[in-house]
């Protein structure tokens, strides 16, 4: 299938970016000496798109160009180019709040699809860091503040109707990259696809039960719906530890091409259900067993944390920069209104709580069931293992999906899944 592409565009290569990068003077002066000395890097193991990495004397530079299909897959599976858009406008109304979490953007190319930005080192992606088992003892902090900042700064609780009304409208438009959330987060899992990779055959009973589950399918459709429906807050739209690089000071978010107005609980939920994932992987990855048990405790002390990171700095801002439209301050004026709007505060962050759980639980059934899998388990070479690390995820995956609600609060989450791995391996042992 050949795919259309716009006139001026071009996917660049290891020698025709070098080229390019030349004929812009502030970068090409950032790295210093002339092409010939620049060493240039395709370095993208994600799904999706090239990342160039280019070092010169003076310094270096990344660069990400969207292809015009999906790279996972092929060119049988186009995607338009636009998604490089979307990713540039978010960075910048995102780093109008949240500019010590982001990489610097230094420059975006309309024709090519390309953006130019800071090269993040000696940052990792912060999965490969979670599986080697490594602490980040400021991420918790770092991604609750970030979470709060833009979901806040671009919501209804700090625009004017107006202004928020308009910033929906940029993102409507990124239809492409959310149907594919819609499709393989919400969708696929629960029917015959043959977009579906599980471990099989150890994992296809359960595969078969996710397709059988009336009460999964119902509540998973009814995420979906609120996710296609609900223009809540700007958010990153795949915030997973693949969208996040790290050192043990500094945590950066990356990767903002699936943007667009939904509902608040998804940027939170998608992480948190790829840190209770990881949780569970552990099991693949420590030698002798019992090795990463520490490990295991500050992952669920994270998830933990970045939930109540995010509600009190939500609640902060919300107390001191009540500048949108909804929730008018002069609505709840003294002590009764006080009491009054707290209690909404309170109601509101209770509803993003569970919304958060549910598209966490979807985060962790899409990654086993579904086409884009982690690599927290699909590392785990021995699929006896493996698959016993990825039903207990299914497992949790699906109370927090169907049984959001009954969660009173993040540590009866983390302390279910510390129960479901608990009797595992006490079972394991005999
Ligand atoms: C076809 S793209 C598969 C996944 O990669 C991205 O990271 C998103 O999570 C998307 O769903
Ligand atoms: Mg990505």
């Amino acid at each position: 299938m050949s795919i259309a592409t716009p006139p001026d565009y071009r996917a660049l290569d290891e020698n025709t970016l070098a080229d390019y990068l030349a004929g812009l003077p502030e970068l090409a002066a950032r790295l210093g000496g002339s092409p010939a000395d620049w060493r240039v890097r395709e370095v993208g193991d994600g799904n999706l798109n090239l990342v160039f990495i280019l070092e010169g004397p003076a310094g270096d530079l990344c660069v990400k160009q969207a292809l015009p299909y999906v790279r996972l897959v092929g060119e049988s599976w186009p995607l338009p180019l636009e998604r490089a858009f979307f990713e540039y406008e978010a960075s910048v109304v995102q780093a109008r709040h949240a500019q010590p979490w982001m990489p610097e953007i230094f420059h975006y190319d309309p024709a090519l699809y390309l953006i130019v930005m800071e090269r993040l080192s000696p940052h990792i992606i912060m999965r490969y860091g979670t599986i080697e088992g490594r602490i980040y003892p400021h991420f918790a902090d770092h991604i609750g503040e970030y979470l709060a900042n833009t979901l806040f700064f671009t919501s209804d609780f700090a625009m004017p109707a107006g202004d928020k009304k308009k910033l929906v409208a940029r993102f409507c438009d990124n239809t492409e990259l959310c149907k594919i959330t819609e499709d393989l987060i919400f969708t696929d899992p629960y029917r015959e696809s043959e977009r579906n990779r599980w471990t099989s055959p150890q994992l296809d009973a359960d595969a078969a039960a996710v397709r059988a589950d009336g009460a999964l399918k119902a509540a998973i459709s009814e995420l979906k719906q609120r996710f296609m429906s609900d223009t809540q807050a700007l958010l990153h739209g795949d915030l997973h530890t693949g969208s996040i690089m790290v050192t043990e000071e500094e945590t950066k978010v990356i990767d903002p091409e699936f943007a667009f107005y939904g509902p608040t609980g998804f940027d939170v939920g998608k992480l948190l259900g790829n840190l209770l994932l990881c949780y569970f992987s552990q099991a693949g990855h420590e030698n002798p067993a019992g090795a990463r048990d520490a490990y295991r405790n500050w992952l669920l002390d994270t998830a933990e944390a970045v939930w109540s990171g995010f509600e009190s700095r939500f609640l902060e801002l919300w107390e001191n920069h009540r500048t949108g439209d909804a929730f008018p301050s002069d609505l709840f004026t003294g002590g009764e209104g006080e009491r009054v709007f707290q209690a909404c505060q309170k109601r509101f962050l209770r509803s993003v709580f569970v919304d958060s759980l549910g598209y966490a639980g979807a985060s962790m059934i899409r990654r086993t069931l579904g086409l884009a899998h982690n690599a927290d388990m699909e590392r785990i070479e021995d699929p006896e293992l493996r698959a016993a690390c990825e039903r207990l995820n299914l497992r949790l995956a699906r109370e927090l999906v169907v049984h959001r609600e009954s969660f009173g609060e993040i540590a009866d989450v983390t302390a279910r899944a510390r129960q479901l791995f608990e009797q595992w391996r006490a079972a394991a042992r005999g």
